[in-house]
């Protein structure tokens, strides 16, 4: 059985000093590399939040204050700081993480309209971004998945990854949850168990 390792959102954005960084985000890098190491995955691959500077997911470029919800395409949309902004330092993976082994980059969110929160599509479920291609392609059947954040995009690219017929796990101790809701990180564990996603110590 082939396996990938999928790494969300590992950028500096969301880690330490970034727009929108994630508490305790630094942390999950060790541990990423040492997975990378010690493993031998058949394909590992990144994801990147890459967001052109006028997304309508910027509470700035919806006239709206960051923690505010409007509706966009029908869905409630939380307002995010700007974030990932293509091209910026922001939206650059960590120096820290080893990308020596890394086979594929799958980037998201670009379309000016819609969000994507999962590495798999976007969340109107109205475009997709090639990594279910990708992994059938490879004839990959088992996922190991690590990043941020937690309670967004790696717990929906979780969700897509059991739905699709993956084997799904996540490594609890290669991510972090980013909280703006209260327990929103510990309601998406219970949610992912009860989609047939595996928590590994
Ligand atoms: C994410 C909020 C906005 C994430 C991306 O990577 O979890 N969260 N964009
Ligand atoms: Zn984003």
């Amino acid at each position: 059985m082939k396996k990938a390792l999928i790494i969300v959102d590992v950028q500096n954005d969301f880690c330490e000093g970034g727009a929108l960084a994630v508490p305790g985000a630094n942390e999950i890098i060790p541990y990423i590399n040492l997975l990378m190491q010690d493993n031998e995955y058949d394909q590992i691959v990144l994801t990147q939040d890459w967001h052109p500077a006028n997304h309508k997911s910027f509470a700035s470029n919806n006239g709206k204050k960051v923690g505010d919800n409007i509706i966009l395409n029908g869905i409630p949309q939380f307002m995010w700081p700007d974030h990932c902004v293509q091209g910026t330092f922001g939206a650059e993976f960590h120096p820290d993480l080893n990308r020596d082994k890394v086979t594929h980059i799958i980037q998201k969110g670009t379309n000016t309209d819609f969000d994507s929160y999962s590495g798999f599509q976007d969340n109107n479920h109205f475009m997709k971004t090639g990594l279910d291609d990708f992994l059938k392609y490879h004839d990959i059947q088992l996922l190991e998945i690590v990043g941020l954040a937690l309670d967004y995009c790696v717990k929906f690219t979780c969700l897509d990854a059991a739905q699709l017929g993956y084997v799904t796990c996540l490594h609890f101790n290669g991510t972090r949850g980013v909280n703006v809701k209260p327990d929103s990180a510990k309601n998406a564990i219970y949610e992912m168990l009860q989609n047939t996603v595996t928590i590994l110590g």
